[in-house]
């Protein structure tokens, strides 16, 4: 049955005008004798691609005959190390696909530095059948440009999933470590197919007990299934674990016993896990423990982990999300206000983890400003795959735009550039990149968030992105098909930031549906067109944090009444009979000011700032003129309703694209599709009742009064 299980990994048979145009490329297979599990995860992926896709098994042989697929390394296979192929730029993960002769004999080689490298190869040569490239004059080379890419599963130990929309957990902590579920293999074949090479295995709002030698042991067992896929298993750590489970009177990180506590349990994790990733860790935020429970610094407690983790060669992943009432100002401020000023001061061997937006993954955020603003500390980003604020399961949502987006966003950072646009013309740097003269001509010179996290801006000795997951036991493991392309997206483009979303999509629905050019083409617009229907029925114009109180599903613009000031939504539209919009602009809380001055510049200013941040940083009349011409409230009105009518195309066009989908999963995504209509119209007139109600404007001709 088509339920989604196979994921973009189907394998179907390709048609046979492709199948008969390249079987010359595709006689047999060659691959390394004596296998490690790594390399034979590739020889066996090869044969079920293979199988799948061309019909009829392919024939395993020791000698390259006409025609012959060859995997591996120089030192696994003497035929690629024959062949004197190009991999010396292609460090431990990257891999060559190139068509080579062999005594004469036209041949494909699969080869790479590393056994991992191979496999990485291997999917990407699937990858072109899958999407059913012609296998001529193949000249392919790749490598990640980003170190750590990895999964974060926010999985309790009880098998609920934080922000979880797919069922529970993966892990059935229970069975392990003797059951392994044939699932963790699926799981890790589907990651290696996108180069995700790490995975954090339990949530950051953590539980200690997780540390402990029975939790450390299904670690271990989960760890033994993914390492031939080339995935490494980290752990979130609980700061207080060594008086929760340790039964010391502190965590304080700089009493000795403590340090020397966390070294010994480091040393037990990796008894059983040696190559164990490392931790992440989320302190002082939303009531989890922290340094500063003892008056310490963010730096002063991620160093104690990463000195016990260092001589293992783990790395300490160390969240920026912050997020207590330190600065009940303007929350969008604290990460910066607390960690920019820290530059420098971490170990080597920490990276500060940063979500892509000052606030908490809402449809629409503006860049975080940290990103350009800590060139002395490897700061990674964090996405989140999981749809907590664009509608759980069922919404469409392709959220590829919105992680290229803030990938491709210029800081406008000073900086010594040493990937694209060293040899320009750089601005005048002084000390740490904070002060520097010629503003404008910081901008446009490729320091973008993506050159932040692939290291090249600051030269970084250490890079990652992290995304997290949508992943649960659900058969379809994403909670609807669509979904799939989020996790996907991910992946891609944490191996290759500069990817296009648009592409990617492409690549994702050939590979999960067909490569029939009419299906791809009204899908792919669809795809591109969701998150920006989503933004528009939900929070236009800069607008976030509106939905529902705690689950955060459907409109609740009018929440006021909470303990806790940005708990509640008016906190963050300060609606009123006047306006709407929060002022972040140096006459409000200068939130504009984190940001390098030529951002600051555009953000602050209402005649340059670009249309979808307004709200985010203005406070503005409802008769503000709009660059539509249409005053504010008419502008807000008219996005709502753009967004339903949006949703209602993207309706119209998967019922046309009926006759190209198996009838299960058509049926899913049409039954998605109509809740996600009512939903929007939800959305829309909820909001619009509401901001009617606070700002005594009428309802623009033409548009009828909510149901
Ligand atoms: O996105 C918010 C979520 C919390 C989450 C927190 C975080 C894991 O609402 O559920 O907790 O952020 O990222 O730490």
């Amino acid at each position: 049955a088509e339920d989604g299980y196979d994921l973009w990994l189907r394998y179907q048979e390709l048609p046979a005008e492709w199948r008969s145009a390249n079987a010359k490329s595709l006689r047999s297979l060659v691959a390394p004798q004596n296998p490690s599990p790594t390399l034979a995860a590739a020889r066996d992926e090869l044969s079920r691609g293979l199988r799948g896709l061309l019909g009829e098994e392919v024939r395993l042989n020791e000698k390259a005959g006409r025609g012959a697929l060859l995997i591996g390394t120089p030192a696994s296979s003497p035929l690629i190390a024959g062949l004197d192929l190009p991999l010396g730029d292609l460090g431990n993960e990257g891999y060559v696909i190139r068509s080579v002769e062999i005594g004469g004999r036209a041949a494909t080689a699969i080869a790479a530095n590393s056994d991992i490298g191979v496999l990485y190869g291997t999917f990407h040569f699937l990858r072109l059948l899958q999407t059913r490239q012609p296998l001529v004059d193949l000249a392919i080379e790749s490598r990640p440009s980003v170190q750590l890419r990895l999964l974060n599963h926010w999985d309790n130990l009880d098998g609920s999933v934080e922000r979880g929309y797919a069922g529970q957990s993966l892990w059935d902590w229970w069975k392990l470590p003797d059951y392994r579920d044939p699932r963790y293999t699926d799981y890790a074949r589907a990651n290696a197919s996108l180069g995700i090479n790490g995975t954090v295995l339990n949530n950051v709002n953590t539980n200690a007990n997780s540390l402990t030698p029975g939790y450390i042991a299904k670690t271990a067992a989960l760890a033994e299934v993914f390492r031939p896929y080339g995935i490494r298993v980290y752990l979130s750590a609980r700061f207080s674990a060594p008086v929760e489970i340790g039964s010391l009177e502190t965590a304080d990180p700089r009493d000795p016993a403590v340090r020397d506590w966390w070294k010994a349990k480091v040393d037990e994790i990796y008894k059983a896990i040696p190559d164990f990733g490392g931790f992440l860790v989320k302190a002082n935020s939303e009531g989890q423990p922290g340094p500063q429970d003892y008056g310490r610094s963010h730096a002063e407690g991620a160093n104690m982990l990463a000195e016990a983790l260092r001589p293992h060669g783990g790395a300490v992943m160390w969240r920026a999300f912050v997020y207590s009432d330190v600065n009940p100002e303007d929350r969008a401020k604290q990460a910066y206000s607390e960690f920019q000023p820290l530059d420098g001061q971490f170990a080597d061997n920490v990276l500060l983890q940063v979500k892509n937006g000052p606030i908490d993954f809402q449809p629409r955020e503006p860049f975080h400003p940290l990103f350009g603003a800590m060139p002395s500390t490897p700061l990674m980003m964090e996405f989140q795959i999981t749809k907590e604020y664009l509608g759980f399961a069922t919404h469409l949502v392709y959220v590829g735009p919105l992680y290229e987006e803030v990938l491709d966003a210029d800081t406008c950072q000073p900086s010594l550039l040493v990937g694209a646009a060293a040899g320009r013309d750089r601005p005048q740097i002084e000390a740490n990149g904070r002060s520097y003269n010629n503003e404008e001509s910081s901008c446009g010179n490729g320091a973008t968030v993506a050159r932040v996290i692939d290291g090249s801006l600051h030269n970084y000795s250490r890079t990652g992105v992290a995304g997290v997951a949508n992943i649960g036991r659900d058969r379809n493991w994403s909670g609807s098909i669509f979904n799939q392309a989020n996790w996907y997206v991910f992946g891609r483009l944490a191996w290759n930031p500069d990817l296009g979303a648009q592409e990617i999509a492409e690549e994702w629905l050939k590979m999960t549906f067909t490569a029939d050019k009419q299906f791809v083409d009204a899908a792919a617009e669809m795809m591109m067109r969701s998150r920006e229907a989503a933004v528009d029925y939900m929070t236009p114009l800069g607008l976030a944090h509106l939905m529902g109180t705690d689950h955060h599903y459907g409109p609740a613009p009018w929440v006021s009444e909470l303990p806790q000031p940005e708990w509640n939504p008016v906190y963050y539209h300060r609606a009123d009979k006047n306006g709407i919009g929060f002022d972040r602009t140096a006459e409000g809380s200068d939130a504009v000011a984190q940001y390098a001055p030529p951002v600051a510049g555009r953000f602050g200013s209402r005649a340059k700032i670009p249309e979808e941040y307004l709200l985010w940083f203005h406070h503005l009349p409802w008769d503000y003129t709009t660059s539509s011409g249409r005053i504010l409230w008419e502008e807000l009105v008219h996005r709502y309703d753009r967004g339903v009518g949006e949703v209602e195309a993207m309706q119209a066009t998967w019922a046309e694209l009926k006759p190209f989908v198996d009838p299960e999963r058509f049926a899913e995504t049409d039954s998605f599709l109509r809740i996600q209509q009512r939903e929007a119209r939800w959305w829309r007139d909820a909001s619009i009742a509401y901001f009617r109600e606070v700002s005594g404007c009428k309802l623009p001709a033409g548009v009828r009064p909510p149901e």
